[in-house]
């Protein structure tokens, strides 16, 4: 069959601005169209694809997914072998080691570093031949590994076809295949409702996902890559720099750490690596430490290898996330929504600097699961601002003793009856607000920092409040007076004139932050946000049907229907009224003022080396209301330009778009 030169132009136009979106996305971060628009663009192609099958080539956009499983991975020997790092555990350890560098390079100089998070996945070399990808394997024992490129041609943030024509014949990048945490947890809450298996964390999560002989499977697994090094690549190194020679990598459409930054001498490295530290729990990712590597390829060279490590990296660790600790006893609690969660009280162990006595077990079938029982020695993992949980039992370190745990059948707080859904792997307390957890925990969330926000009103306050009978509700907080409160165990005269006023201060609030306050069920902050937007005041809100709420952005079916069943409930209706006749009150919400974001519609470009991460002061400009796009063009406001900086300054400076140093950027950010 001819295809029609129409075809052809229009398909190879396509794929263009498909690679270029992804790379908009997954490199820069950026996107640059709505997904809806991205999936156009892919379903036309996909159309063009199925009419003429002959236009199919491996690396079109659409063929990420592979054919047959496989019945086993092939081997990979690697060209150039793939190296472990050394560590250090301490700072002394890392000044040791510029000691070192500068020692056997007989030099007094400072040395320059790149610096950058150390990803806790799998190590990956990719090689693509002339721009396309062919194959990818995993490290193995750093000679050979294993062929799993059709696993790794899944992965979004992987191009199948490099950007641009600069590129070497042959490329091989090497990296780091993660699965981000947010991924991890819904993947592993999906498996936990469906009843199955969960992974211990993001890494065992990635790796398993990426030992797939099937690619299906694997395409349905929130993997992503970051590139940090090389092996082979035809003439020669790309710079002079392991730094210049990252930032090439991303021109073509492959991912760096958005945190990689150089630094100067021990002194920055630990400078970077008390940073990262102190901003390791708010990353989406999962990192063990931080890595640094000399930044001229000259000297790397001269440095060389001992054994598998080489002598110009080091990998700084933090301390570990995982820890062993003893299972005292099982609790179940009652949440807000009447759920029954079993909770682990443990012997108290630090986990990464946390003293750490409790964690959830989820639900009754997840205990089954990991057969963990009460007197077991269990791993827990605390990572990020996620509820630390219990992995597994040491099966090796299980006494004679252990018990089984059964859950209740009744609450335990108010004792009525427990009712599990059909296709819920949750118990719920059936006594709703009667219950008194349940009611506590309402009051708990309504008072909240991100809801009502009333400062002093702690957890064991609203406990006593509640087992008084003084409140039921949280517009029976607005009726408390300074004397009922002075009477309070732990209270005293001045501590209740602090909480009555706190409470007055707290009727003046936002539209969003009043229906987060409600405790609606699946309605979060970001939820509420949306839904302020929307409807701009509770009375449109209350009356909306559940195909009205689905046209608002991220509100689906159940939120919808939670919403509804919600606002049907006359005690529901009666606790808003009583809240607004207390005096609860917003303004509608409108955007911010120009006051608060000086940036708003200024856009920004950061390029070269700075001395904080593109990350950080990214965030720092959009706290500000400014934009910060990935390229320059007629309507770029600032370029940010730190040392060796590329092109971006070059066509800054032709389009006249104005340019900033450091000094310049940090008077931007103080406005
Ligand atoms: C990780 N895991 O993030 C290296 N790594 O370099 C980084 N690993 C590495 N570099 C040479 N950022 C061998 C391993």
């Amino acid at each position: 069959m001819t295809i029609p030169q129409k075809v052809h132009d229009r398909v190879a136009e396509l794929r263009e601005e498909i690679d270029y979106h992804n790379y908009q996305y997954y490199v820069l971060d950026h996107p640059q169209i709505p997904d809806s628009e991205y999936d156009k663009l892919m379903r036309e192609l996909q159309r063009f694809e199925r009419e003429y099958p002959d236009l199919v080539t491996p690396e079109s956009p659409t063929q990420r997914v592979g054919g047959k499983p496989l019945d086993g991975f092939d081997e990979v020997t690697h060209r150039v072998p793939m190296l472990s790092l050394d560590n250090a555990f301490s700072e002394e350890d890392m000044q040791e080691f510029d000691r070192r560098v500068r020692d056997r390079l007989k030099t007094t100089d400072t040395i320059q570093y790149t610096a950058e998070p150390k990803l806790d996945g799998l190590a990956i070399n990719i090689r693509y031949e002339k721009g396309v990808l062919v194959q990818a394997a995993t490290r193995g024992d750093g000679a050979t590994g294993e062929d799993v490129t059709q696993n790794v041609r899944t992965i979004s943030s992987v191009p199948l076809r490099l950007l641009g024509d600069d590129y070497p014949d042959v490329l091989e990048v090497r990296g780091e295949i993660y699965m981000p945490r947010a991924g991890f947890e819904a993947m592993n809450e999906r498996a936990r409702q469906a009843g199955e298996k969960t992974f211990a964390n993001p890494r065992n999560a990635a790796a398993g996902s990426l030992r797939q002989l099937d690619s299906k499977i694997t395409a349905t697994r929130p993997l992503a890559m970051f590139c940090y090094g090389f092996g082979e690549i035809s003439n020669g190194p790309l710079g002079d720099k392991q730094s210049v020679s990252m930032n090439k990598l991303t021109s073509w459409g492959l991912r760096i750490s958005p945190e990689l930054q150089v630094v100067e001498g021990a002194e920055g490295c630990i400078e970077y690596y008390r940073r990262m530290a102190d901003r390791r729990e708010s990353l989406d990712y999962d990192i063990d430490g931080v890595v640094f590597k000399v930044d001229n390829l000259d000297l790397q060279n001269e440095l060389g290898f001992v054994s598998r490590a080489p002598r110009w990296a080091i990998a700084q660790k933090f301390p570990a996330q995982e820890e062993i600790t003893k299972l005292l006893a099982i609790d179940v609690q009652v949440g807000r929504t009447g759920a029954l969660t079993p909770v682990a009280r443990l012997e108290p162990v630090n986990v990464a600097g946390v003293t750490v006595t409790n964690a959830t077990l989820h639900n009754e079938d997840e205990i089954r699961r990991k057969d963990i029982r009460i007197g077991d020695t269990v791993i827990i993992r605390r990572a990020g601002d996620v509820i630390p949980q219990v992995v597994q039992v040491v099966l090796n370190k299980r006494g004679d003793d252990v018990e089984k745990f059964e859950m209740p059948t009744a609450c335990p707080v108010c004792g009525s009856d427990v009712i599990r859904d059909e296709d819920e792997a949750v118990i719920r307390c059936s006594g709703g607000l009667y219950c008194p957890a349940q009611r506590k925990e309402a009051i708990k969330h309504f008072a909240a920092r991100r809801a009502l926000d009333i400062e002093g009103l702690g957890d064991k306050l609203v406990d006593q409040l509640v087992e008084r009978e003084l409140i039921s509700t949280p517009a029976d907080l607005f009726r408390l007076d300074v004397e009922t409160v002075a009477g309070l165990e732990r209270m005293g005269q001045k501590s209740a004139e602090n909480l009555i006023d706190a409470l007055k201060q707290s009727k003046k609030t936002t539209l969003s932050r009043f229906l987060f306050s409600l405790g609606i069920r699946e309605v979060g902050e970001a939820t509420a946000q949306a839904l302020a937007l929307y409807y701009g005041d509770i009375q449109t809100l209350e009356s909306a049907d559940t195909e009205s709420l689905q046209e608002v952005p991220d509100v689906g079916p159940i939120v919808a229907e939670h919403i509804v069943t919600f606002f049907n409930q006359g005690h529901n209706l009666e606790v808003i009224r009583q809240l607004i006749d207390a005096g609860v009150e917003w303004e509608s919400p409108k955007p911010k003022t120009e006051g608060e974001q000086p940036l708003v519609g200024k856009t920004v470009v950061l390029t070269g080396t700075l001395s904080r991460s593109r990350q950080e002061i990214k965030e720092e400009l959009q706290a500000l209301g400014a934009k910060v796009a990935g390229s320059v063009s007629s309507k770029t406001d600032f370029l940010v330009a730190g040392a060796d900086a590329g092109s971006k300054l070059t066509k800054a400076e032709k389009l006249g778009v104005e340019v900033l140093d450091e000094a310049g950027l940090n008077e931007l950010l103080s406005q």
